[in-house]
């Protein structure tokens, strides 16, 4: 206790306003970096004894705020198998984080290992990595020390994408079982996804160029050491990678990545627009993943999450039936309330797939999603991954095949098995999908923007005084607080045709986002601002 309280004192936790206290939110602890110190201090307390409740299994920190501004940064705790936070310890962590004294500190540190019958003497490991954002370096700084003090073994990665971090917790937890996830190093992660990659393209070559926008962030000096890894003479893919100015902190995420595309509509205005181009955008950690061209005729178009599941669901549900498992294995879609109406339609009456609505934030969809033998699952924002059972990658590589198709189809679906992420949605991983599904179906972007027409929609984020009166039930998608609210919101919505429209409490900001969709754009808009002047 005494190391604790010495090596605390290096690492003070900046008093928040009268009646504000940090709290693990849904990506961790995230706010300007200046505040995250003392955090990143006490979450390498907190990590240090979760390794210890989980018989010394590795436990992940990751230092990122993702598509946030450059000041900004966050810390994220990642669970042994690479899959977030136990939402239990959310509240320890928050517990701990807000400790007034050094002494309070330990004394919690103490008593969370009394409670939880730890033995502080048993061996902990820690693996972390952190973003470009140069304050990234002093908040791994404080998190060593906390790791030193209680003597907890740590591996630091350095500079890496989320997802990234999250593959090696994995690999670390399951080196030498049946489990084994992959070669436990950032060389390891590139060799899996670039073998994986050729096995699933299976001969299919890739179309043209297609550019990524890295937003700046971390995904483009990973993106472009991804690329050494895959020979051109086997495997040409031809990749243009932009915005990835790492160097230069203060343009991160701005005017550019994942985030500004799906809020704005729009391309990034730079590098200028080239008309029918393939492109993607990564955000700032490279978790996150949008598709989009640019028409001649009618202009802008991006292809969103619910774009990118339903290819996936589309081409799985295909793979699935051709390899004879569609009585075996349970495939399914995890949505959110911010999924288009349309894309759920064409999910479940067109793929006729099951669909499930969460509520937003990854730890919820990947839940759903693993009660699937195949669970595809995509936030509209474009985070999302495909998770298969052990009992589907078994039935991949054990099935006796029938014929020649079925073969193919089941070595199809043990390539994507190991090219998708099974920790957490990947930007790049996805990307590599969705290029092999292009390659595979031929198709281009503007023949993928064909298979459904969404419903317009409106995102309004509307200012209120306290959110915490707003309370959602139904996966969001109703308000049981403040009474009669929903039965307000109700009634408007029943004007409109095709009309749907719900009001949330922001998890991650003291808001309320209100989320409508109608027919047409003038009533999607109407509905919108209706709904948001019965919560203002
Ligand atoms: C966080 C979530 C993201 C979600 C967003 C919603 C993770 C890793 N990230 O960024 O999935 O879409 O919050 O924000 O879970 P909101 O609650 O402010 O609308
Ligand atoms: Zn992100």
């Amino acid at each position: 206790n005494e190391q604790i309280i010495a090596a605390s004192k290096k690492h003070p936790i900046v008093p928040l306003d009268e009646g504000k206290a940090y709290k693990y939110g849904t990506a961790g602890f995230r706010m300007r970096a200046d505040f995250l110190e003392g955090v990143s201090f006490r979450v390498g307390l907190l990590s240090a004894l979760r390794s210890r409740k989980l018989n010394s299994q590795a436990i992940g920190v990751m230092i990122t705020a993702s598509h946030n501004p450059a000041a900004d940064n966050g810390i994220k705790i990642v669970d042994p198998m690479g899959e977030m936070l136990e939402q239990e310890w959310e509240a320890y962590s928050t517990k701990l984080v807000n400790c007034s004294t050094d002494q309070e500190l330990a004394d919690t540190y103490t008593a969370l290992a009394e409670q939880f019958k730890i033995d502080l003497s048993s061996p902990a490991k820690v693996v972390y990595g952190r973003d470009t954002r140069p304050s990234g370096h002093t908040l791994v700084g404080a998190l060593a020390d906390a790791l030193d003090a209680t003597g907890t073994k740590y591996v630091d990665y350095k500079i890496l994408t989320t997802p990234q971090l999250h593959y090696l917790v994995r690999c670390t937890n399951t080196e030498n079982t049946p489990l084994s996830y992959g070669e436990i190093s950032e060389a390891g992660y590139y060799k899996k996804l670039s073998e994986a990659f050729i096995r699933a393209l299976a001969g299919s070559k890739v179309q043209g160029t297609l550019t990524v926008d890295c937003a700046n962030g971390v995904g483009g000096p990973k993106l472009s050491e991804f690329l050494k890894y895959v020979p051109q003479d086997v495997c040409p893919f031809d990749v243009k990678v932009v915005n990835d100015a790492v160097h230069r902190p203060e343009v991160l995420n701005l005017d550019s990545g994942a985030d500004f595309v799906k809020t704005k509509q729009r391309a990034p205005p730079s590098p200028a627009p080239v008309l029918d181009a393939r492109c993607c955008s990564f955000d700032g950690d490279a978790d996150r993943l949008i598709y989009y061209y640019t028409d001649s005729k009618t202009g802008f178009f991006m292809l969103d999450g619910d774009r990118i599941a339903t290819l996936a669901a589309s081409f799985i549900g295909d793979l699935v039936r051709a390899a004879g498992l569609q009585e075996e294995l349970r495939t399914g879609v995890v949505q959110t309330a911010y999924a288009n109406g349309a894309s759920t339609q064409y999910i479940e009456e067109h793929l006729r797939l099951p669909v499930v609505c969460t509520s937003t934030g990854v730890k919820h969809l990947h839940h759903a999603a693993c009660n699937f033998d195949i669970g595809v699952y995509f936030e509209a924002n474009g985070h999302g991954t495909v998770v298969f059972s052990p009992d589907a990658l078994r039935a991949f590589k054990e099935k006796e095949p029938q014929s020649p198709a079925q073969k193919e189809a089941l070595d199809s679906l043990a390539a994507l098995g190991d090219l998708i992420n099974q920790t957490v949605g990947d930007a790049l991983s996805d990307m590599l999908m969705v290029e092999v599904i292009l390659a595979h179906k031929a198709w281009t972007l503007k023949e993928w923007s064909t298979t459904y027409s969404d419903l317009p929609n409106r995102l309004v984020r509307v200012e209120v005084g306290n959110k915490d009166l707003f309370q959602a039930t139904d996966a969001e998608r109703r308000l049981s607080h403040p009474p009669g609210a929903q039965d307000e919101i109700d009634e408007a919505v029943k004007k409109y045709t095709k009309g749907r429209s719900f009001a949330r409490a922001s998890g991650t900001e003291n808001a309320c986002r209100v989320y409508a969709e109608a027919a047409t754009r003038v009533e999607a808009d109407e509905l919108a601002n209706k709904v948001a002047a019965i919560v203002r």
